[in-house]
C-alpha cells in the first residue's frame, strides 16, 4: 500500500505579534515589541501549502488557537467580563496579556510527536500534544492543541492520542521539534530519532550554561514508551549544549532529518560518531541504508545556522528518490550559507534542489519553514480517514486566504492587544473557521 508524509502547515492565527517572550530565541528577543503583520503572515505561510501542494506533495492545515487566552487570565486570577479580564491584565500585567495573545501555536512542529502506524505496537499512528512547559506562553496551547488534533484525526481505529506529558520541567517536551524519523518508505518501520537537551534525573549529561534546554531525555523516553516504539526502532541522541547556547533552543534549528538522510551541523550534538553508528545500524536492519550530510563549520558557523535557519528547511522526497529542501528567505541573504546551498545542490548528491520562500512574518519570532510544519506519515487508508476538511486543495486556499482578507489585521502592536474588539474579532473568525475546516466546537469561546 502506498505511504506518504503528510505536512500538517499551522495557520497563523490573528493575534501574530511579536511579544518577545522566548528566552533563548535570538529571533523572537530581537524583534520585540515590533509591530507585526498578522495578515500577511497568514498569507506567507498559506502560500507555502499552496505552493508544495502544486508540486505534489500532500499538504494539510492546522487550525490556530483562540487568543487573547481570556480562560488562562482568569485561572491567572483576572475576573469579570471577558472585557473586563483584558483591561485588568493590560493594566495590572502587560506581560501576561501579551503571552495570553500569542498565535505561537503556529509552530506546528511543536504541537506534538508523531510516530507512524509502522512503528508502534498497536499499529496505529500516535500522538502526544507537547507540554511545551518551557514557556509560560507556549504551556497553554496543548488542551486546544489536543482538541484540534483529536478532530482531525478522530477515528480510533487509526489514531491514538495522548495527553501532554506531566507539566514539571523535568518532563519538559517541545514534540516534533526535536523528533525525526529515519526509513526506507514512510509506510515500513522505520527509526525514531529523539534529541534532547538536557536530563532531568542523570547528572552525567552535561546541560547548557546560559539558555534553557527545554526538551529532557527523560519526555522523550516517556513518548517513545506511550508510543509503544521498540528499542531497536528507538535513537536518542544530547544536542551539544554550547548551541543551545547559541540560539539553538529545538534540534530543527540545527538538524533536519527525512527518508534515509540527516542534514545536519558539524556542532549539533554531542558524541555525534557514536550516534551515527547507532542510526546506520538500525535503520539497516529496516531495510535502509542511512545517509548523513555532515555541513562543515567551516563553511557555515553555527551563527550562520541560527540566523539563516538553513537546517529549519523541509527535507522533501521527490519521485525520483532525490530531495529538495524548502529553505526561508533568509538563507539566500546569507553569503556563506547561500553558496554551501549553491555547491551542495550541483554536487550530484541527495539533494538537487532548493526553493525558497519568504516566511519573513514567522521567521522574525524564531520560526522557519519546519516549524511551520507538522510531519504525519500516514499509509493510503489511514489517509483516508483523516477528516478531509483539513486537507489543503485548491479551492480550500482559495476560501482561506478569503477568511485570511476578511478577518485579519494588517498591523498589531502590543497596546492593540488591550483592545476587546481585537477578542471579538478573533472568536468570529475562528468560528467560521471551525466550520470551513469542519472541525466541530474545539476552542474554549464554543465549549464553555
Ligand atoms: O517556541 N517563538 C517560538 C518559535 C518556535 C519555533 N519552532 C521550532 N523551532 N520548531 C518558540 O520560541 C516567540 C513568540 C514571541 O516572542 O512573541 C515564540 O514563541
Amino acid at each position: 500500500m502506498k505511504s506518504y508524509e503528510v505536512n500538517f502547515d499551522g495557520l497563523v492565527g490573528p493575534t501574530h505579534n511579536y511579544g518577545g517572550l522566548s528566552y533563548g530565541n535570538v529571533a523572537s528577543q530581537s524583534n520585540s515589541q515590533q509591530s507585526s503583520n498578522p495578515k500577511e503572515a497568514a498569507l506567507q505561510g498559506l502560500a507555502k501549502m499552496k505552493a508544495l501542494m502544486e508540486m505534489g506533495f500532500q499538504q494539510g492545515v492546522l487550525a490556530p488557537q483562540e487568543r487573547p487566552d481570556v480562560a488562562a487570565l482568569r485561572r491567572l486570577g483576572f475576573a469579570g467580563s471577558d472585557a473586563q479580564v483584558i483591561e485588568r491584565a493590560a493594566k495590572d500585567a502587560m506581560p501576561l496579556l501579551v503571552a495570553s495573545c500569542s498565535a505561537s501555536s503556529m509552530w506546528v512542529a511543536n504541537a506534538a510527536t508523531v510516530s507512524p502506524s509502522a512503528d508502534t505496537s498497536d499499529g496505529r499512528v500516535h500522538f502526544t500534544a507537547a507540554n511545551l512547559n518551557c514557556k509560560y506562553h507556549r504551556s497553554i496551547e496543548h488542551p486546544t492543541t489536543s482538541r484540534v488534533l483529536g478532530a482531525m484525526f478522530a477515528d480510533q481505529k487509526h489514531f491514538a492520542h495522548h495527553a501532554a506529558l506531566p507539566a514539571v520541567a523535568q518532563f519538559g517536551d517541545e514534540g516534533a521539534a526535536n523528533h525525526t524519523r529515519f526509513c526506507h518508505d514512510y509506510g515500513q518501520a522505520g527509526v525514531e530519532f529523539f534529541v534532547f537537551g538536557r536530563s532531568a534525573f542523570d547528572t552525567r549529561y552535561p546541560a547548557p550554561q546560559k539558555y534553557p534546554a527545554r526538551q529532557t531525555l527523560e519526555a522523550s523516553q516517556a513518548v517513545a514508551r506511550l508510543h509503544g516504539l521498540s528499542d531497536d526502532g528507538v535513537v536518542y541522541a544530547q544536542q551539544n549544549p554550547s548551541v543551545i547556547d547559541q540560539g539553538v533552543f529545538h534540534n530543527d534549528v540545527i538538524a533536519v532529518g527525512n527518508g534515509e538522510a540527516l542534514f545536519y551541523h558539524e556542532d549539533a550534538f554531542l558524541e555525534t560518531d557514536k550516534m551515527l553508528v547507532e542510526l546506520q545500524a538500525k535503520l539497516a536492519k529496516r531495510g535502509g541504508n542511512f545517509q548523513a550530510i555532515c555541513v562543515p563549520r567551516s563553511q557555515v558557523t553555527v551563527e550562520d545556522a541560527v540566523r539563516s535557519y538553513l537546517f529549519n528547511s523541509q527535507l522533501l522526497s521527490r519521485a525520483d528518490g532525490s530531495m529538495l529542501l524548502i529553505v526561508p528567505e533568509e538563507c539566500r541573504g546569507n553569503e556563506r550559507v547561500w553558496q554551501y546551498l549553491q555547491g551542495l545542490t550541483s554536487s550530484g548528491g541527495l539533494i538537487r534542489e532548493v526553493k525558497v520562500f519568504d516566511l519573513k512574518q514567522s521567521m522574525q519570532n524564531g520560526g522557519g519553514p519546519a516549524c511551520l510544519r507538522l510531519r504525519v506519515a500516514l499509509n493510503q487508508t489511514e489517509l483516508a480517514a483523516v477528516n478531509p476538511g483539513v486537507i489543503m486543495t485548491a479551492p480550500l486556499y482559495d476560501t482561506l486566504t478569503q477568511w485570511v482578507d476578511k478577518h485579519y489585521r494588517d498591523r498589531l502592536s502590543e497596546n492593540d492587544l488591550a483592545d476587546p474588539q481585537l477578542l471579538l474579532e478573533c472568536r468570529t473568525a475562528l468560528d467560521e473557521l471551525t466550520q470551513i475546516l469542519k472541525l466541530g466546537a474545539v476552542y474554549p469561546f464554543q465549549i464553555n
